[in-house]
């Protein structure tokens, strides 16, 4: 379908230029698999937020049981002017509301379930909040979204047939009353415990089949044919980290692979591994999307008031997630007030302001530009003035024979500059595998930088400032001829703004001095390993129970640490592994005692999203308790079977 429409635009275009003046000549033919129109527009948005509030907010946690009281959501001031308002301010061009987390409590007055807007006491049950974020969003030039969770905690027969019918109730509803969406987002994260309604139980649902996507995502397609679908197998793929990165070669295209053991790819259940990555040639048109919070949690923690990401943080996002031809999308979290809290908004006004300034004046555009060839020649239709008048889909193309060039650009004056940005007309597929740029100094060419996948946009951000009166991209490497569609060339600040609430990492956490190893139930006999590594104040190294592939140690294991001295403890930390999810647990104990011998149990249960978003876990404690020793027990492990930990604490 995609391929012919756009082939055929392409032709229809060909013919019109070919009845107009001088002779024209025909597009170079498309490459491999082509965006949709859907997606071409969700590649020109760039950057977009997707805010998380629920009742969870109210609890303070990430993921809700499904058992919380509609009656604790009852912002004292919500305003979703306030918060688009900000978002927009930040430069972001969409905003995706989380219509239902998996805690289940929907924001509309649903049919589907009585766990909704209508029994919390906001508004006397009148209210409409997803309305309310579509109102404010559209008000202010934002395109909209919506996020329905597909895991329900709370729906008592999650896992039925007739809790996916329900689900795709919801979805309908939320496709007909909302105006036309940009984006839907499908969540992975599928079965486990929950309420239920009152089974409180474990649900495991098999994901391959029992969603039954298809029939699902066609009610996408039927009632919103323009929003493009987010999941680790959408339109637009998970890019397999919470963390806001794509990898330095990201392609646009990607073939979903089975897990071991399955025979298909399904939502949740793939080589998710592989998506930071895509897959050149691959089989369907899925760029990535990189989702991260502008805190570490999604939802808004009291605590995390003073990690909320700098507006040069943001900044190196950007490049990372838009400059490798992705999209990032950021968490907001708004607090029990029902605002984004001061913190939040100083640093998207700051990034807002800093991308403004930066990306406003395109050097290119005062420079010279010739081109090593040029498509027909001397002829103008696919000439290199196409280059810098910022139309993604006008380009600069060369002979179909030609598969390599260089492109100069010549200033009569010296420029300054540190940033590169180079795009690909991506409705003829992504073809450029490989390029180089070189500056002139003192007479000679320098390379400064050379980088793999372009695509719809590829920044390119050099460590230091560069003054040169010329600068040379070489297209090294690509299958076909080129069709560039942009050269871009900025200068950042000389300094990226700081921040009025610093960019401390305030944990409060308790001083470890003195404290000691007592026992492990297991660790690795590589030193590495060590149990001691658990309190080392050092989250690079780990304590694990593994040795090799055959000997690992698996759940349950547990330690028990000295803390010199009997203190008060609020809450306990834990901080799992990055880079891997290996040993990373899931479901957790924690016992106290005062002297060593006798126990009790102060905290159990399973972190939250702690496999997508690894980030330290603040377990608070019912009320204080006071003692001098504390087990840490790893019940099961999200990931292998053995356990590791970076670090624990206590507040
Ligand atoms: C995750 C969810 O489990 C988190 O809670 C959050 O909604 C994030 C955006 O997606 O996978």
């Amino acid at each position: 379908m995609t391929l012919y429409r756009n082939i055929s635009t392409i032709c229809v275009a060909a013919v019109f230029a070919a009845c107009s003046s001088s002779p024209q000549l025909s597009a170079p033919a498309p490459y491999g698999v082509l965006p949709e129109e859907r997606q071409l527009r969700w590649q020109e948005l760039e950057t977009y937020v997707l805010v998380h509030f629920t009742p969870t907010t109210f609890e303070n946690k990430e993921w809700g049981y499904g058992d919380a009281d509609p009656a604790s959501f009852n912002p004292s001031s919500f305003d979703a002017n306030q918060i688009v308002k900000a978002a927009a301010d930040g430069g972001f061009k969409g905003l995706i509301l989380v219509a239902k987390h998996h805690d289940g409590f929907a924001l509309w007055p649903t049919k589907t379930t009585p766990y909704n807007i209508s029994k919390s006491p906001w508004k006397n049950g009148q209210g409409d909040m997803v309305k309310e974020f579509e109102n404010a969003a559209r008000k202010l030039g934002l395109q909209f979204g919506v996020y329905c969770s597909p895991w329900d905690r709370n729906f008592p027969t999650y896992g039925s047939h007739e809790y996916v019918t329900a689900f795709r109730e919801q979805l309908r509803e939320l496709y007909t009353n909302y105006g036309n969406l940009f984006i839907t987002w499908f969540d992975g994260a599928n079965g486990g415990d929950g309420y239920y309604g009152g089974a409180r139980e474990k649900r495991n649902i098999d994901r391959t089949t029992y969603y039954g996507w298809d029939t699902t995502w066609q009610l996408v397609r039927d009632l919103q044919p323009g929003a493009v679908i987010f999941n680790d197998m959408g339109d637009v793929r998970w890019v397999g980290n919470e963390e806001g990165h794509a990898a330095e070669t990201s392609w646009a295209t990607f073939t979903p692979e089975p897990v071991d053991g399955k025979a298909v790819a399904a939502p949740g259940e793939l080589k998710y591994w592989l998506s930071p990555e895509g897959t050149r040639n691959g089989k369907y048109w899925k760029p990535a999307e990189c989702d991260v919070p502008l805190r570490p949690g999604w939802f808004y923690h009291p605590d995390q008031d003073h990690r909320v990401k700098t507006p040069a943080q943001l900044f190196d996002l950007y490049f990372k997630s838009v400059g490798r031809g992705g999209a990032l999308d950021l968490g907001l979290a708004p607090d029990t007030r029902g605002l984004l809290h001061d913190n939040d908004v100083e640093s998207l006004a700051k990034f807002g302001k800093l991308l403004t300034e930066t990306f406003s004046n395109n050097l290119a555009t005062t420079a010279k530009l010739t081109a090593s060839n040029t498509r027909g020649n001397a002829n103008k239709q696919f000439g290199v003035k196409f280059l810098t008048d910022e139309d993604r889909y006008s380009y600069w193309a060369t002979d179909d024979s030609v598969t390599s060039a260089e492109l100069l650009l010549d200033w009569k004056e010296p420029v300054t500059f540190n940033i590169i940005r180079i795009r690909e007309n991506i409705q003829l597929g992504q073809r450029i595998e490989r390029i180089a740029i070189d500056v002139k100094e003192n007479d000679n060419w320098k390379e400064v930088a050379q980088a793999t996948s372009i695509g719809a946009n590829r920044l390119v951000r050099l460590p230091s400032f560069l003054t040169t009166h010329q600068l040379r991209l070489r297209i090294l490497q690509s299958p076909v001829s080129i069709a560039l569609s942009d050269i871009g060339i900025f200068k950042e600040p000389d300094e990226l703004p700081s921040v009025s609430y610093g960019n401390v990492v305030a944990t409060g956490a308790m001083d470890k001095r003195g404290w000691k190893v007592v026992s492990a139930s297991s660790e690795s006999k590589d030193p590495k390993g060590a149990a001691l590594h658990a309190i080392d104040n050092d989250p690079s190294t780990l304590w694990y129970t593994w040795n090799n592939e055959r000997e690992m140690s698996p759940p349950p294991q547990e330690i028990v640490v000295d803390m010199g001295k009997a203190q008060t403890i609020k809450a306990f930390t834990y901080l799992p592994r990055t880079g891997g999810s290996w040993g990373v647990v899931g479901q957790y104990e924690w016992q106290v005692s005062p002297d060593g011998k006798t126990w009790t149990s102060v905290a159990s249960g399973e972190f939250a999203n702690i496999k997508a978003n690894p980030i330290e876990q603040v377990i608070q404690l019912t009320k204080p308790v006071n003692c001098r020793y504390f087990r840490f027990i790893g019940k099961s492990s999200v990931e292998d079977n053995y356990i590791s930990a970076a670090e624990l604490g206590a507040f």
